[in-house]
């Protein structure tokens, strides 16, 4: 008599054909001529593979949602195809201390040194990571640290001009899809602070959401949101109070999963106090403005880009002090719509808007349609954007000339080994 276990494996073996292997002649049959009799090995085949198929598409799924988890999408996999054909791996920038950078990745958290090579055909600080950047890298021997080797296409920047007097790109963050423009309702609030901001903001290539914050310490709130408005017309401006948990919920919409918020403003507006609450915690420090000038004491020192429990990634940055131009002439075109609506309509296509016969930058002064401020932030922005553009262009002549020296020098090393 045959026990109940051996029964089973019998019934399980008839049931998926497998008995049927043993004869070796139906087996050529069963592969090259495929016979009514053989249903049952392929409905088994068919099962096998229908099964491996569902178990591959799990395992690709379940990996795409740990990238996804820190903003990975097409865009990033299309660029990075040619690196993981040659076995390198992929991850997120979200910390960086002294050329120090810390990644996600699909394996967990990871410090990160860039090559050697990244370093010599680095021209300036902006050929380096920066917080927000996708970053392809190899994993050291013992597995304890990452080398990265190359940078993914951004699909989004946020740059500055480095404080002082050097002419150079900083890159203060990147891959970012929403920039939060954070200003104070306070004495801090300065509308042409927010004006130099949206320029910038509007070259990064990431969409913008002006948060006007400390609602509660503002007596005349419909009258500061007019005033915003009407520098920022297709812009949407947000009045919250951070420490009201309720108010906080109307930035909900501009935080998605899988998606980069930067919250950029000056020190002491509450960007760190906005990402404690989103992330319900008190990670971020936060402190006190000092007395009289609402400015804070710098508080965050380092960006550093945030998980949040909804899934939307968060990126708090230390307020800036100097907040030079690093764009071109369409960020600012674009931030100035309507001045530049106004110059089409000048009579002289050359018009200097100087006492010139005809000019509509004048006569909307005149009936006060243009703010006298706003004309005038412009023309300061439109200098210092001429200066910056003139400083990159012979920044970008002599890169050229060091590079072709480079080439010179490398050809007469082969000449010579010739
Ligand atoms: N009254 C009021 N105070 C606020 C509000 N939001 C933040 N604060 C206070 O403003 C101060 C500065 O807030 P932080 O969050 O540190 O500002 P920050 O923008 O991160 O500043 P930095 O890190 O220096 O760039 C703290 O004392 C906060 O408690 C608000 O909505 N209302
Ligand atoms: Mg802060
Ligand atoms: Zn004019």
């Amino acid at each position: 008599m045959m026990d109940n276990s051996k029964l089973k494996v019998k019934s399980i073996v008839k049931t998926l054909g497998i008995s049927k292997l043993t004869n070796r002649r139906r087996i050529s049959e069963r592969f090259f001529f495929p016979q009514k009799e053989n249903r049952n090995f392929r409905s088994f085949s068919f099962s096998f593979g229908f099964l491996s198929l569902i178990i591959f598409e799990y395992v690709k799924y379940s990996e795409y949602m740990e990238l996804e988890h820190f903003g990975w999408n097409d865009f990033f996999q299309e660029n990075f195809r040619n690196y993981a054909d040659q076995g390198y791996g992929v991850g997120r920038v979200y910390l960086e201390n002294r050329r120090s950078f810390w990644l996600y990745t699909e394996a967990g958290e990871i410090k990160a040194d860039v090559s050697g090579r990244m370093i010599y055909h680095a021209d300036s600080r902006a050929d380096f990571p920066a917080v927000g950047d996708w970053v392809v890298f190899r994993l050291q021997e013992d597995k304890s640290k990452a080398i990265i080797h190359a940078i993914l296409p951004r699909s989004s920047k946020f740059s500055r001009k480095v404080p002082g007097s050097s002419i150079e790109e900083q890159i203060v963050a990147t891959n970012i899809d929403t920039v939060m423009l954070v200003s104070g309702l306070d004495n801090d609030f300065n509308l042409r602070r927010i004006e130099r901001y949206l320029v910038m903001v509007s070259a990064s290539g990431a969409e913008c959401v002006i948060v006007l914050n400390k609602a509660d310490l503002c007596a005349d709130l419909e009258s500061r949101l007019a005033e915003v408005k009407k520098i920022a017309p297709n812009v949407p401006v947000i009045p919250i109070s951070a420490k009201n948990d309720e108010q906080l919920t109307a930035l909900g919409s501009y935080i998605k999963k899988g998606e980069t918020v930067a919250l950029l403003g000056s020190s002491g507006v509450g960007k760190s106090t906005i990402t404690n609450h989103l992330l319900g915690g008190e990670r971020q420090k936060v402190q006190e403005v000092r007395e009289g000038d609402d400015r804070g004491r710098h508080t965050t020192t380092k960006r550093e880009l945030i998980v949040l429990p909804d899934g939307g990634l968060i990126i708090d940055t230390p307020g800036m002090r100097e907040l030079q131009l690093w764009v071109s002439e369409e960020g600012l075109e674009n931030s100035f719509e309507d001045i530049e609506a106004l110059t089409a309509q000048c009579f002289y296509s050359n018009c200097e808007h100087n006492g010139t016969k005809g000019c509509a930058i004048e006569a909307a002064l005149a009936d006060g349609s243009l703010d006298q401020e706003r004309w005038e932030s412009h023309n300061k922005l439109q200098k210092e954007l001429a200066f910056i553009t003139e400083k990159q262009d012979a920044r970008a002549a002599q890169t050229k000339k060091k590079d072709i020296k480079k080439i010179t020098k490398q050809f007469n090393k082969n000449q010579k080994r010739w």
